[in-house]
């Protein structure tokens, strides 16, 4: 009897503790399983009452969507693909358009060589000259340039998971922290920003702003203070009281500044030590600035071990095309993309929902 008692309590326990773990394996990630994963965060987010006055006031807004989001970059493509669309015959006119489409796009000129190349081989092949079958090629081959890479954001198995965010000034580092707290606190996730930045005095007012909006922690500290330290208390603040998520924020640098990059260098160490775990670095890429943000991505690439791409000011670019060239370039995925000021103006990037959103040419009002 008493033998029987104690199998079954093992059983119990086993059975409670498999539950356990296949319940945190799910609540690992966020997702970027279609633009469905960020609607519903912010549903969430929307829908929470605050416990108290002063408390999370994040406003109701509609979550982004990337056909908004791709608005300008869209209409370019979208002229050159209804007259491929509409049956036209493939012709050295629309070999024209596709390579200035592409190259206005800033994809850069050896991928647009690379792209149509590839598509004249696939269109040869199908001895056909009906413009759907180029329309077609040229998707398969812009699909191609993207990384074949996991794009959730992790998170540790042991909390808190840090995340670093690093690029040049004024590309909207701070601005996507902010969003990312929500996103990360719709998905009931406790987050502490640190205000890392410490060069300017007004980033760490910047951050609490954010931190208030979205119902985050702050730890900050003086002007001129070692961001190091900055991150590591941010850090023994979290294990302290049980946060999940640490998002520092980093001062804009330029890629040049030996000094400044090797700070990088220091801060993703402190980042990495207990008992912190640090499962992303993300670059934050300005899209309107083109292919001149490549050589910077490069060299932030090599200082900080970046493990994603935020591609931000979407809505703001013609140049849908640095995109794709960014990726292939950097070798690291795009997790998010920025398309607006609003706290819910970022999107979890998925490459077949970016290239929907700026090729097709359905539904147009
Ligand atoms: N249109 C648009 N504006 C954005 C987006 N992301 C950021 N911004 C704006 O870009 C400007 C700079 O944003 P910040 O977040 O302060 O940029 P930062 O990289 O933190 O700047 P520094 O800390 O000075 O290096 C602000 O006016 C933001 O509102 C975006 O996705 N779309
Ligand atoms: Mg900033």
């Amino acid at each position: 009897m008493m033998t029987l008692t104690v199998i079954a309590i093992v059983l119990l326990v086993l059975l409670a503790s498999t539950i356990y773990v296949v319940a945190r394996g799910h609540a690992k990630r966020l997702t970027s399983s279609g633009p469905s994963a960020m609607t519903r965060a912010f549903e969430e987010i929307v829908s929470r009452e605050p416990a108290d006055p002063g408390e999370s006031a994040v406003e109701v807004l509609p979550a982004a969507d990337m056909r908004r989001g791709v608005g300008r970059a869209r209409s370019a493509f979208r002229k050159l693909f209804s007259t491929m669309l509409s049956g036209s015959a493939v012709n050295q006119r629309l070999w024209d358009d596709l390579e200035e489409t592409l190259l206005l796009s800033d994809l850069g000129m050896e991928l647009t060589s690379w792209v149509i190349d590839g598509a004249k081989k696939q269109v040869e092949a199908a001895n056909s000259v009906d413009g759907t079958t180029l329309a077609e090629a040229v998707r398969q081959q812009l699909r191609s340039l993207f990384v074949d890479s996991d794009r959730d954001l992790e998170f540790s198995d042991i909390a808190p998971t840090v995340w670093l965010i690093v690029g040049v000034n004024g590309v909207g580092k701070t601005t996507s922290i902010g969003k990312l707290a929500a996103m990360a606190g719709a998905d009931g996730k406790r987050v502490v920003l640190a205000a890392a930045d410490t060069f300017r005095a007004a980033a760490a007012d910047q951050l609490q702003m954010w931190a208030e909006r979205t119902g985050a922690d702050i730890v900050r500290s003086v002007p001129g203070a070692d961001p190091s330290s900055v991150v590591y208390d941010s850090i023994q603040r979290a294990a302290a009281r049980g946060y999940d998520l640490v998002i520092a924020d980093t001062a804009g640098r330029l890629h040049t500044k030996s000094n400044l990059m090797d700070e990088l260098r220091k801060l993703r160490r402190t980042a990495e030590r207990e008992p912190a775990h640090l499962t992303e670095v993300l670059l934050v890429l300005d899209a309107t600035t083109g292919q001149n943000g490549l050589i910077q991505a490069r060299e932030f690439a090599k200082a900080a071990g970046i493990t994603g791409l935020v591609l931000t000011k979407l809505d703001g670019s013609a140049k849908g095309g640095i995109a794709l060239a960014a990726e292939r370039e950097l070798g690291v995925p795009i997790k998010l993309v920025g398309v607006g000021e609003k706290v819910t103006d970022l999107i979890l990037f998925s490459p077949d929902e970016f290239l929907d959103a700026l090729l097709e040419v359905e539904d147009e009002e």
